[in-house]
């Protein structure tokens, strides 16, 4: 299958090299040129549990890129999905499938201006992944994905996309529910990465934290009353469960969230308005009490102001 990776940093690098390994014709598509000429000069470098691999996987800028793949998997941050989906317009063929897999809320909504209802794909992930530098991707622990058609007519469509992305090793899942979904992975990023950041930690050290379970049961309850004004009904017990899974270095123990990497390691902005920022957002709008949600997005948006000059 023919597949374009919008958005190759840390997560489409990962996904780009598994389908490749895989026998699929995979294109890395990214606005970073210097990531972009080093993978075309020397490879994408792959670091996975201290072994090193390059492989050959062509990469292109968006405004280079004219073939409409079969399969188009958007992988770029929160903020810049938008003017990506106005820069890869060309590629969007009437057939091309566009699966977002982005963290974050409200995705659905910025994709369905650009892309036909019926191509569209939406999913969750709880593979992990960084970025070392330009080209180098560095891999740890296990994962797995679930995706859905948003048009009710695209279930073989798509269940035929999972079967390609499941021969890759990417344990992919046809979701009867997505939007539940992308509310419980909200829930794993809104304790998580912000936890994570604001006490610069791996995922193993907040869940060994003596404070970490009420921690999270109540920001997750926050989500969950926001999720139910959009009719998803969030149970927190079992939302903690799925949050406290992936402490366990085999899962996502030893990873620094999106987010950590994002602001502590690199100054760079966060995804937090579209994470915790959103269910405080909401709570505005609906009158909900969502202290916790709002204490996150203020301190992170505050070491922004610190950390980026
Ligand atoms: P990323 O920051 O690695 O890549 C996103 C974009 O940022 C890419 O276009 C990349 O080229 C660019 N970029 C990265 N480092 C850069 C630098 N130093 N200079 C200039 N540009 C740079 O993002 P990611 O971690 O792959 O996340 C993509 C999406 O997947 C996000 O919504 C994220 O929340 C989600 N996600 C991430 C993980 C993870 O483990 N990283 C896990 C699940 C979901
Ligand atoms: C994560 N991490 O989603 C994934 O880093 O943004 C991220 C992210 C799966 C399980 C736990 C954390």
């Amino acid at each position: 299958m023919k597949i374009a990776i919008v958005g190759a940093g840390a997560m489409g690098s990962r996904f780009g090299y598994m389908l490749h390994e895989a026998g699929n014709e995979v294109l890395l598509i990214d606005a970073w040129k210097e990531h972009v000429d080093i993978i075309n000069k020397e490879g994408l470098t792959v670091e996975e549990n201290g072994a090193f691999n390059k492989v050959k996987i062509p990469a292109m800028l968006p405004e280079d890129a004219i073939e409409a793949p079969d399969l188009i998997i958007l992988f770029t941050k929160s903020m810049g999905l938008e003017s990506m989906l106005k820069s890869i317009k060309n590629i969007l063929g009437k057939h091309t499938k566009v699966l977002c897999l982005l963290n974050g809320l409200g995705h659905n909504e910025t994709v369905e201006k650009y892309v036909d209802r019926k191509n569209i794909l939406m999913g969750v992930t709880l593979w992990t992944a960084g970025l070392a530098g330009p080209g180098h991707v560095v891999l740890t622990g296990d994962g797995s994905l679930e995706v859905q058609n948003i048009d009710p007519n695209m279930e073989v469509e798509t269940k035929e996309i999972c079967n390609i992305l499941s021969q890759a090793g990417l344990k992919a899942h046809y979701s009867e529910d997505v939007i539940f979904s992308t509310w419980r992975k909200a829930c794993v990023n809104g304790t998580l990465n912000s936890c994570c950041t604001i006490l610069d930690c791996n995922i193993k050290e907040f869940g060994e934290l003596k404070e970490a379970p009420q921690l999270i049961r109540n920001i997750i309850k926050e989500f969950a009353d926001i999720a139910a004004k959009y009719g998803v009904e969030l149970n927190v017990e079992e939302v903690a469960k799925v949050v406290e899974g992936v402490y366990d270095p085999s899962q996502a123990g030893a990873h620094y969230p999106s987010m950590h990497q994002d602001l502590i390691q690199n100054h760079r902005l966060t995804e937090i308005d579209y994470i915790n920022g959103y269910v405080s957002r909401k709570g505005k709008e609906f009158n909900i009490n969502t202290q916790y949600n709002d204490l996150c997005t203020a301190i992170v948006h505050a070491k922004e102001q610190l950390l980026i000059k």
